[in-house]
Parts: C-alpha cells; sequence; structure tokens
C-alpha cells in the first residue's frame, strides 16, 4: 500500500515552538512527512535574513520526531517536481501563505495550517535586539537590586 506523503516548505530559523508544532501537525497527516529547508541562498531571493546557517537548519528539523526526510529548497520553481519525484499526497503550510501554493492543486491535495500564535522568528530577533540594545550597566544594577532584595527576603 503506498505511504501517504506530507511535503512541506520554510526556513526553520532559530526553530521554535511554533516551527514543532506545525511539524508535529504534519507528521499527523500521513505515513511520511518530507521537510525543504531553504538554503541560505534561496533565504537571500526571499529577502529573508538567517541567523542559522542551512546546515544547522537542515540537521535540528531532521532530528525532530515525525520528520522522515529533509531536501534542500533552492528556489520557488522546485514543488512541482518534488512532488512528482517523491509521490506527494499532500502539501501543506501555515495560513500565512493561504492561496500562494493552489498551482499545486492538479498535483496533490493543499493544506494551508494555522499558524501558532505570539511566536515568530522575527518577534524573537526584535526581543533579542531589544535586550542586547540596554546598557551593561543597566542590566548589572538590576542584578545589584535583585541580589539587594533578595537579602531582604533571606
Ligand atoms: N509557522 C507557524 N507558526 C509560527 C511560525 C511559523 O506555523 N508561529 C510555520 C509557517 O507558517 C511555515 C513554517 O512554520 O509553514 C516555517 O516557517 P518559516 O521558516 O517562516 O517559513 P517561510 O519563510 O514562510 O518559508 O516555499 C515556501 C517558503 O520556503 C516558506
Amino acid at each position: 500500500m503506498k505511504k501517504k506523503t506530507i511535503i512541506t516548505y520554510g526556513t526553520f530559523d532559530m526553530f521554535h515552538i511554533g516551527h514543532l508544532r506545525l511539524l508535529q501537525r504534519l507528521s499527523k497527516l500521513g505515513d511520511e512527512l518530507i521537510v525543504a529547508v531553504s538554503t541560505d541562498e534561496f533565504n537571500k531571493q526571499k529577502n529573508k535574513t538567517v541567523l542559522i546557517p542551512f546546515e544547522q537548519r537542515a540537521e535540528i528539523v531532521a532530528n525532530i520526531k515525525g520528520v522522515d526526510k529533509v531536501i534542500p529548497e533552492y528556489c520557488w520553481e522546485q514543488k512541482i517536481d518534488d512532488i512528482k519525484k517523491y509521490e506527494v499526497d499532500i502539501f501543506a503550510i501555515g495560513k500565512d501563505w493561504e492561496g500562494k501554493f493552489d498551482f499545486l492543486k492538479p498535483y496533490c491535495e493543499v493544506l494551508y495550517l494555522e499558524r501558532t500564535k505570539e511566536i515568530s522568528t522575527t518577534q524573537l530577533k526584535k526581543s533579542l535586539t531589544r535586550f542586547l540594545s540596554i546598557p551593561k550597566e543597566d542590566i548589572l544594577n538590576a542584578f545589584k537590586v535583585i541580589e539587594a532584595l533578595k537579602k531582604d527576603f533571606e
């Protein structure tokens, strides 16, 4: 009996719970989950700056339970070839892409899944930038205040 094969595509930079939840849901949709991870070069085409290099992003995704195969995503145009090559039954991706991949419908089922709220790589980067912009002495002073308060409660 042919395995039910699912495919998805993404950058998966700074891997977080939103990525994990998506992959967990996708792995429940079929027997085999293929994840195409965007290469660093392709991210430039997507105007997406990535912090974690492709090899590490691919290795992290490959080690997520439920992910059976990781392939590189080089370009926008490879999806139909991938779907044919791997006999994909379902193409699925987050709802932020709603409608963008309907051209794949003649080749396989196309699903757009709810994103996980309140988490995104962009948000993580913003929080990190905000934290790193706090002057070091302010952070040290804050720690001194916390230490002093802890002593009061000892
Ligand atoms: N995602 C999610 N919830 C979040 C953040 C991301 O469900 N809070 C999903 C996205 O919808 C996407 C996947 O996680 O399906 C990977 O997200 P990105 O790494 O941002 O992928 P993207 O840059 O959108 O690449 O050809 C398609 C593109 O390569 C998709």
